[in-house]
Formats: C-alpha cells, sequence, structure tokens
C-alpha cells in the first residue's frame, strides 16, 4: 500500500512540477511559445477614496475579465511608496503590460526607467505625470482635467446672476480640492480660475485639500463655515467631498443648493442624485470607464503597434434637469 501510495504521490509532484516549470518557460509574453497566449497585466491603482475611483476599478476588472486579460491588480491606498512598489512587483514578475493610475503627478521617473529597461510598455490611465520623457509610457488615457475646470467656471460665470446668495454683490466662492499634487486637482484648480476671470465679482476666497474624500470634504466645509458666514458657492473637485460639503453645510442650518450653490466633478450616482434632488446645482462629467479602451489599448501595445500618444475621454455636462433624466441609465 505504502509503495503504491509514494509512487501515486511522486507521479503528481513531477507532473506538477512540470506544469510549473512549463507555466515559468512561458515569459508570459503572450508569445506562441507560451501554452497559453493570454496578456497578462500588472495594474497599481490609486486606492477606493470615491465613487469614481470603484467605479473604475470596476470597469478595469470587468474589461480584463471580458477580454481575457490575465489582471494582476493593486490598491495603493493612495500611496505613492504603494504604487511603485507595486509597479517593481510587476516587473520582477514580467507581466506584458504594466498600467496605473499615478497618484501624483511627480517622481515616477526612476521606476519608469526601470519598467523601459526590462522591456515592459507602461499605460498611464486617469491621471498623468510630469515626466518629460514620454518614452517612458506608450499613451495616456484619461479626462482633460483642464477643461473640466473650465466647464465648471464657465457654468458659474453664465449662472453669476443667481450665484450672490447673499447679495453682497461679490461671488465668494470656496473651494475643495482633490488630492494635493494631484493631476486631477491641479488641473481642475487651473480652468475653473481661468473660467472665472471672466467676471471680476467672483473670487475663490478660500481654498483647502479634502482629499477626494466626502469625509475630507465635510471636514473641511465644516470649518470654512465657522470662518465665513459670506460663502455663495462652492466648487468642489468631486462629488464626494461635495456630498460631505452637504452634510456640514445642513448641519449649519442652510440648504445646500440654495443659499450655498454647488458645483462638482465626476457625475456618480450619488452626486447625480442630489443634483436632481436640488442639493448641487451643476456637475461636470469625468467618466471612469476606461476599461475596455484601456484593455484595446493593452492588446496593441504589446502586439507591438502603435498607438495615439494621448487618448482623451468622451464626457458632458449636467443640470439638475439633464440629471432627473440621466439618472435612470447611469452605468455608475
Ligand atoms: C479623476 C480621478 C479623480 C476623481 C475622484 O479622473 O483621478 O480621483 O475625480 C477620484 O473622484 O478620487
Ligand atoms: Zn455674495
Amino acid at each position: 500500500m505504502l509503495k503504491r501510495t509514494l509512487i501515486a504521490a511522486s507521479a503528481i509532484s513531477l507532473s506538477a512540477f512540470a506544469l510549473t516549470a512549463c507555466g515559468s518557460d512561458d515569459d508570459g509574453g503572450g508569445g506562441a511559445e507560451g501554452s497559453d497566449d493570454k496578456i497578462t497585466m500588472g495594474f497599481a491603482q490609486v486606492g477606493a477614496e470615491s465613487g469614481w475611483r470603484t467605479a473604475n476599478t470596476i470597469s478595469i476588472q470587468e474589461e480584463a475579465e471580458a477580454q481575457g486579460i490575465e489582471l494582476k491588480f493593486t490598491d495603493a491606498q493612495g500611496k505613492q511608496e504603494n504604487q511603485i512598489s507595486a509597479i517593481r512587483s510587476y516587473i520582477q514578475q514580467k507581466v506584458d503590460v504594466i498600467a496605473f493610475s499615478p497618484v501624483v503627478e511627480t517622481g515616477w521617473d526612476a521606476v519608469l526607467q526601470e519598467a523601459k529597461a526590462a522591456g515592459i510598455p507602461v499605460i498611464l490611465t486617469d491621471r498623468a505625470v510630469d515626466s518629460e520623457d514620454t518614452s517612458l509610457y506608450e499613451t495616456f488615457l484619461g479626462s482633460d482635467f483642464v477643461l473640466e475646470g473650465e466647464r465648471a467656471g464657465e457654468w458659474l460665470v453664465e449662472n453669476a446672476g443667481e450665484a450672490d446668495t447673499n447679495g453682497d454683490g461679490t461671488i465668494n466662492v470656496i473651494q475643495l480640492e482633490g488630492t494635493t499634487g494631484a493631476a486631477p486637482a491641479i488641473d481642475r484648480a487651473e480652468g475653473f480660475a481661468t473660467a472665472i476671470a471672466a467676471d471680476p465679482s467672483i473670487e475663490v476666497t478660500a481654498s483647502q485639500t479634502g482629499d477626494f474624500t466626502r469625509d475630507g470634504g465635510k471636514q473641511v466645509m465644516e470649518a470654512f463655515l465657522q470662518a465665513d458666514d459670506t460663502i455663495d458657492v462652492v466648487y468642489a473637485h468631486n462629488d464626494d467631498m461635495g456630498l460631505g460639503a452637504i452634510e456640514a453645510i445642513e448641519a449649519a442650518g442652510l440648504e445646500p443648493g440654495k443659499d450655498i450653490k454647488i458645483i462638482t466633478v465626476d457625475a456618480v450616482k450619488d452626486g447625480m442624485q442630489a443634483l436632481a434632488d436640488g442639493k448641487i446645482n451643476f456637475i461636470v462629467e469625468c467618466n471612469p470607464l476606461l476599461g475596455p479602451q484601456l484593455m484595446e489599448l493593452a492588446k496593441a501595445v504589446v502586439a507591438g503597434e502603435e498607438v495615439e500618444p494621448r487618448i482623451v475621454t468622451e464626457e458632458t455636462t449636467f443640470t439638475q434637469e439633464q440629471a432627473k433624466e440621466a439618472l435612470p441609465d447611469r452605468q455608475y
């Protein structure tokens, strides 16, 4: 009995070894010699800080599944050092392609040089890096955040008549900024400032980061409300901080959308519901559903095809009326 068991066990371990040996032979390069021609992607996500990020993660994971791409996925909890070590681990694992959404713009050149030296193509999604050397990545797929900020500012200029809610002749805007150093935070502030310059009665009198989270938006808004009772408008760089601000405004006995106008960016479901309910006045969409385009790009890049260096996401804006119509069909 024992002898038979040993033979069976060794046979199993031998075949298991053979399988792994064969598996490790395949450099995951999707190359012909590997038994499976599956592409392996390493994705280093920012975190799970907002409804937008959740929708973005779902889109990436679902599309990888749908397109038969093996996805290695990490959540960096908003820390750049975690993203960098995730990218390094993907390099060691010899993935076919690396994609990530850089939590902040700076500090990526070294690890991107390592990926380049390892011959692994990189795709930027959602947020940009400030590297001068564009050979460090194949393409950048994501929104035009400056345009998003301009759209928010243009709406305020067009609706200035109803925005001076305290009637003192100036439109006092406080800004809830996204994560410090993040491309969307930098660019949305820049675009907004450019647009509101058209009307000198509009002024951003205070601006602070809420780190793209509800809690961050609520805490910063509470402090702003205690310091200033002339606030007419809140411009929040994402819905989640706007929703946090709504909680603070209501706790102060004021009516969001009326006593204080609110403009946000993203257009996730919770934000669109608040817009439809009249608590937010205008939302600039930032589309998180990057999965389909990302996986197509990954296949093209691994196949050595030329891809556009910059692919801008399609997106729009919503008023309260438009939100009521759009809500039933929103995917996120
Ligand atoms: C924008 C994205 C931002 C969203 C936030 O593309 O990077 O990060 O606007 C998210 O909701 O946290
Ligand atoms: Zn005013």
